[in-house]
């Protein structure tokens, strides 16, 4: 017997030891219904070779994951050029989303844009208009971030009451990701913006353009120029090749195929997509300039996409929790609809303006739940019930809906979206 071997042979059984109190603690011992083939047989992968290493140059998932893909509801818009699918956040775990299966929102497409075509104006009221070209911002000082991106009609479609079945519809219109760009401020320094200059407006290179009016504050302090995004070119459908980062505000400043920056002494107010995210309240009046994505949570698992596939004992709970106020200092969890209140565990510090992943660990006694989740960031803000939120914007909003979320576990594990009163 080889070293090798030996050395395997001990890490086999220090596995089945392992294996064995894992399994006595969630009391699922299986021990009476003898031998595991699994364990016992040496299986069909163990007597044949695997694939070399250039079977797949860019790696995908294993086709067992092949359930883990963005979707759309067919029903909610009348084609997919401007339409929108959805991030599995039922599926994933940990905070940074893979480009892969980040969900997407186009107006007019996702267009191929050659990094030589491309060029990024600034104009408008600046000492020096400027052009750069793509190699012109790889040349400027580079910056990382992990920023959260969140559509602002998240959770729209649950404003009446529960809707769409699974997080990945009520909630996955979000990535998180880890993106290099160059500050803003940085480009704009280059033009000098004048003393009159109060905003910018900023649009993309596709059909729609995308142009929206960002404050000059904001775009001097964290927003970014981004040309990579978890350490890779941005994909098309993120705006290849440079996409405007604009940290904790709604995702449709997040301008793709970034194209110009015209430095401005107001807001562009005329154009329709200027106005078309305010936010409409009981009286019909609106709620406008809601940039800001507040405090936010969810449960990703248990969640009907995700069920609870084993008998009771130990049950690991778990969601993502969000501020564009900064970062999410606690997230408090409810098995009881919201009666009681449990502190989960952050995997991770929280950071501004990023997704932060929440663990509860319980011990199921294998009768139902009413899960909740409830988030609260360094500003101290808590996120509200459904009531709550409802109180103040009414049942005609779309856009802004970051209310407590409530799964029904029922004892088979199955879960249902449902609203608790
Ligand atoms: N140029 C351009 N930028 C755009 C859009 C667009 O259609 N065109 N959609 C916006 C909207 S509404 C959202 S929510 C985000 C979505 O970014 P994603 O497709 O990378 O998820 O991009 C924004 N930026
Ligand atoms: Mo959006």
């Amino acid at each position: 017997m080889s070293d090798g071997q030996a050395t395997s042979r001990r890490a086999f059984l220090k596995g089945t030891a392992a294996a064995a109190a894992g399994a006595a603690a969630a009391g699922a011992a299986k021990a009476a219904e003898g031998p595991d083939p699994l364990i016992t047989e040496v299986q069909e992968w163990a007597q044949i070779t695997g694939d070399g290493v250039d079977a797949t140059p860019y790696g995908l998932p294993i086709e067992y994951e092949g359930d883990v893909i963005r979707r759309n509801v067919e029903w909610l818009t009348a084609d997919t050029i401007s339409s929108i699918n959805f991030t599995p956040i039922h599926a994933l775990d940990g905070t940074i989303t893979p480009q892969g299966c980040a969900f997407e929102r186009h107006h007019s497409g996702a267009i191929a844009l050659r990094k030589e075509d491309y060029r990024l104006m600034i104009n408008g009221l600046v000492d020096q208009p400027l052009v750069f070209t793509y190699e012109d911002l790889e040349r400027f000082p580079r910056e990382n971030h992990v920023y959260f991106c969140e559509c602002a009609a998240n959770t729209g479609m649950e404003w009446a009451g529960a809707q769409l079945n699974g997080a990945q519809f009520t909630h996955g219109m979000i990535h998180n990701m880890e993106y290099t760009g160059v500050p803003l401020r940085t480009l704009l320094a280059e033009a000098g913006v004048q003393t009159e200059g109060k905003w910018v407006f900023v649009e993309g290179a596709d059909a729609s353009s995308n142009g929206r009016s960002i404050p000059i504050d904001k775009a001097l302090d964290d927003v970014l120029v981004a040309f990579k995004a978890n350490g890779e070119a941005l994909r098309k459908e993120h705006g290849y090749p440079v996409r405007l980062v604009v940290p904790g505000w709604e995702g449709n400043m997040w301008v793709k195929w970034l194209r110009r920056v015209e430095v401005m002494d107001g807001p562009v107010e005329s154009r329709e997509e200027t106005s078309k995210y305010t936010d409409t309240l009981e009286d019909g009046t609106s709620r406008k300039w809601t940039w800001v994505m507040d405090a936010k949570s969810v449960i990703t698992s248990p969640s009907p996409q995700s069920p609870i596939t084993h008998g009771p004992g130990p049950l690991v709970i778990t969601g993502l929790a969000w501020s564009g106020n900064g970062a999410i200092t606690r997230v408090d969890v409810s098995t009881d609809g919201g009666m009681n209140w449990t502190q989960a565990r952050l995997g991770a510090p929280g950071q501004k303006m990023a997704l932060s992943r929440f663990y509860l660990e319980i011990d199921w006694d294998g009768s139902e739940m009413l899960l909740q989740s409830r988030a609260i960031d360094e500003s101290g803000y808590v996120q509200p019930t459904k009531a709550q939120l409802r109180e103040v914007r009414g049942l005609n909003s779309i856009y802004h809906n970051n209310c407590i979320q409530t799964w029904w576990v029922r004892e088979t594990g199955e879960a249902e979206n449902v609203e608790v009163s």
